[in-house]
């Protein structure tokens, strides 16, 4: 395989309206971002992801644009932007945006010119059709809860498509001038200086066009929509759509993208992938997807650290030899790692480190979620009123209708809600965590005066100098061949709560991660010539080939060759 520039970085999700505010509105910024570039650089990051800062009534968080051209005034202006590309590139920090292109805002021109004309060619712009006997078109359930189909305002039969949020209309990618709009709007942010993009939601772009009822399958009286993406001319013209895509886009520019691809089958992976796939990478989203459930964070089952394993080995497994895959343990969508794959009581600065070494040297790109280098944490919620997150409310109300109580649903969304992810960064033990003068738009986890940048940085044993350890060792130029393009083998696989690993090129590297508080006595595939990272005091010695490894204790060992 051809090796690519963007192979031998780490990446770091930046999710802005919660990063670091400058002005004291309570709201992360752009010039936040610029601040905090040094601190970036020091932690070893290479590739920096923007979530979205268009222009949003921020409906979801500005995965909702209302202008594709512009930067939100809340998160700064387009100076902001072109400087913060100029100050990043002076760090060797390259940056991708959010491309969010299976949907627009409801609030942009191109659907208010559709609502008011709808016969007009904007019209074409999104899937507006009639009703079915005095009700929507057909009965799949959006991803956020509720029908796909809201009528079009004004209107008393004519309904639009959101696979989405009601306020994030669907945008008709059969339409070929909708098409050449969006690699327009793409070629311009290139030609700007961005290396690429994370690709929002992309596999939904094709529809079924027959817009068929699916089975009812909750009390809602809906049905899950999952079904037409396994239909062969569904999966054919998301592949046609994708093509085009590259061709016109990113290829020409070599930039690098990242898909947000779920719902593909291990045999399509060189498809997306592969020397000539769609996209550079994918995320793994296979831990994610374990134990969920088809009704909803109410039957969903929570992950043991041997899960865990078993999901990033089976990926990985399947990533061999075609491509590099996007491994996070967290991204703004999901509960904070530590919290979902370690026990209950087991977050110790040891269970993260150790969690974070087996995450972080798998074969493939690690995308750090902002904050995870501190090992944040889920946060509480007083009440429901609490919640800001659009996928939360719609999980709260499944859990209703499932016959949870109120407290139960409580219970439930606050282990899986996208606002733990979602509270600002803690960067001092100071009022608001350090992120705002003002009040913060989203209350700070009360867990800062513990968990900050403050208290960890420059301080031996703590979580961010470990991450900052272990993407050194990651970039390492003694390692880095083995770490970054080297073979990757699973160990000791039989052993509960073990997640290791052996990577291979130049050098023999063994990556031993014991996620569980009880000792594991070793038998080595060979000699320990070197402990190139340990999280834990005491621990393997050079000579020897078994090793007694210690709860929540991950050691990096090179091997005799
Ligand atoms: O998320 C999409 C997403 O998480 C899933 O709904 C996914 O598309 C689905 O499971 C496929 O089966 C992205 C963003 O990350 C999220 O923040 C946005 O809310 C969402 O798209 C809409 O733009
Ligand atoms: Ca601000």
């Amino acid at each position: 395989m051809e090796r690519q520039w963007w192979q031998d970085k780490v990446a770091y999700q930046v999710w802005p309206k919660s990063f670091y505010d400058t002005n004291g509105d309570g709201i992360g910024d752009i010039p936040g971002i610029i601040e905090k570039l040094d601190y970036l650089q020091q932690l070893g990051i290479g590739i920096l992801w923007l979530s979205p800062v268009y222009k949003s009534p921020l409906a979801d968080q500005g995965y909702d644009i209302a202008d594709y051209y512009a930067i939100d005034p809340r998160f700064g202006t387009m100076e902001d932007m072109d400087r913060l590309l100029a100050e990043a590139d002076k760090r060797g920090i390259k940056v991708l945006m959010d491309l969010v292109v299976n949907h627009c805002s409801d609030e942009h021109p191109w659907f208010q010119k559709a609502v008011a004309d709808p016969e007009g060619p904007y019209g074409q712009y999104f899937y507006f059709r009639k009703g079915k006997d005095g009700k929507p078109p057909c009965n799949w359930r959006s991803y956020f809860g509720g029908s796909v189909w809201s009528l079009v305002p004004g209107q008393t039969d004519l309904y639009y498509l959101h696979l989405f949020h009601k306020k994030q209309p669907d945008l008709n990618w059969e339409n070929p001038a909708l098409r050449q709009e969006i690699y327009k709007m793409i070629n311009w942010w290139l030609d700007k200086g961005l290396a690429g993009f994370r690709i929002d939601a992309i596999v939904n772009i094709k529809k079924d066009l027959s817009f068929r009822d699916h089975p009812v399958d909750r009390p809602d009286g809906l049905a899950d929509l999952h079904p037409m993406f396994q239909r062969p001319e569904v999966q054919k013209g998301l592949c046609d759509f994708l093509e085009e895509l590259k061709e016109n886009t990113f290829a020409p520019h070599n930039a690098f993208t990242v898909g947000e691809v779920f719902d593909t089958t291990p045999d399509k992976l060189a498809e997306f992938i592969g020397e000539k796939g769609h996209f550079s990478s994918m995320f793994d989203f296979a831990a994610h997807c374990f134990g969920m459930h088809e009704k909803g964070w109410c039957k969903a089952v929570q992950p043991t650290p041997t899960d865990y394993r078993d999901c990033c080995f089976a990926s990985q497994k399947n990533a061999a030899g075609i491509g590099f895959l996007a491994n996070i343990i967290e991204n703004h969508d999901e509960p904070r790692g530590v919290s979902r794959y370690l026990p209950e009581g087991a977050d110790s600065d040891a269970a993260k480190t150790c969690l974070a070494t087996a995450s972080l040297l798998l074969r493939g790109i690690p995308f750090l979620y902002q904050g995870q280098e501190l090992g944040m944490s889920n946060t509480v919620f007083p009440s429901i009123q609490a919640v800001d997150d659009v996928s939360t409310l719609g999980e709260y109300q499944a859990c209703l209708e499932e016959g949870m109580t109120p407290d139960e649903a409580l219970a439930v969304c606050a282990r899986y809600s996208r606002d733990n992810a979602r509270t600002p960064v803690q960067w001092t033990d100071g009022p608001n965590a350090g992120f705002t003068t003002g009040t913060p738009w989203m209350p700070v986890n009360p867990n800062y005066t513990r968990i900050n940048v403050q208290d960890q940085q420059g301080r031996e044993g703590s979580v961010l100098e470990y991450y900052k350890k272990l993407i050194s060792l990651r970039k390492d130029e003694k390692y880095k061949e083995t770490l970054v393009w080297g073979q990757w083998e699973p160990l000791f696989e039989d052993q509960e709560g073990l997640m290791a690993y052996r990577r291979r090129a130049d050098k023999d590297l063994l990556v031993i991660c014991n996620l569980s508080d009880s000792p594991r006595s070793l038998a080595l595939p060979g000699t320990i010539k070197k402990v190139l990272l340990t999280n834990q005091e005491g621990g393997p010695q050079p000579g020897f080939d078994r090793y007694a490894a210690q709860p929540w204790q991950a050691v990096v060992l090179e091997m005799d060759a």
